[in-house]
């Protein structure tokens, strides 16, 4: 396992880091999922502050304030949705990860939280969306000073055991 990477089970709302990530829509208005407890756990000001931002295109990635959370910031990202792998959905998928690690280190967080983004209501297979995760923050942080470590959350038992596997091989 690379040093800075830590694998993690808990609700990603209760993490302080300076950062989570939110797998949103391209709305960025709320929804289900994560992106529904984030909202939750953020309270109203985040929606307005969201409200702002003009949404997001799929791969890309947008920060706002915390607001209750735990955490400084939420960094939003929008995952593709899973269509049988020929519509360019690994390397949007890749993307979301990429930009998302770039905001944090712009806005110098050490600590980065993850969910596993596109694997639930957007159906992206879990054991490819998590090679893609782990390769491509295993690559930025051999590369890069900021973030100093990458957090998995992993709320479901198949995706704990998937990234368990991957990061312990
Ligand atoms: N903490 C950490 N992980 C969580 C939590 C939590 N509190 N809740 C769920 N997960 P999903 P997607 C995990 O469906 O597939 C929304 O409606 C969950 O077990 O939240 O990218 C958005 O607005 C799964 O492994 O995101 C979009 O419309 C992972 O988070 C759409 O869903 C991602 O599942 C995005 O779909």
């Amino acid at each position: 396992m690379h040093r800075s990477v830590v694998l993690s089970r808990e609700d990603i709302t209760k993490l302080s880091v300076d950062a989570i990530v939110n797998a949103a829509n391209r709305t960025l208005l709320g929804g289900g999922g994560v992106d529904g407890a984030i909202h939750r756990a953020a309270g109203p000001a985040l929606l307005e502050e969201c409200k702002t931002l003009n949404g997001c295109p799929t791969g890309g990635a947008k920060i706002t304030k915390g607001y209750l959370l735990p955490a400084k910031f939420v960094i939003h990202t929008v995952g593709p949705v899973w269509r049988g792998g020929k519509n360019n959905e690994a390397t949007l998928l890749a993307n979301c990860y990429k930009n998302s690690l770039l905001l944090a280190q712009t806005h110098n967080c050490k600590t980065l939280a993850f969910p596993n983004i596109s694997t639930g209501i957007y159906r992206y297979p879990k054991q490819d969306a998590a090679e893609i995760a782990v390769q491509v923050v295993s690559d930025f942080l051999t590369s890069n000073k900021l973030p100093e470590k990458v957090y998995f959350v992993c709320f479901d038992e198949v995706n704990f055991n998937i990234y368990s596997d991957i990061l312990h091989r």
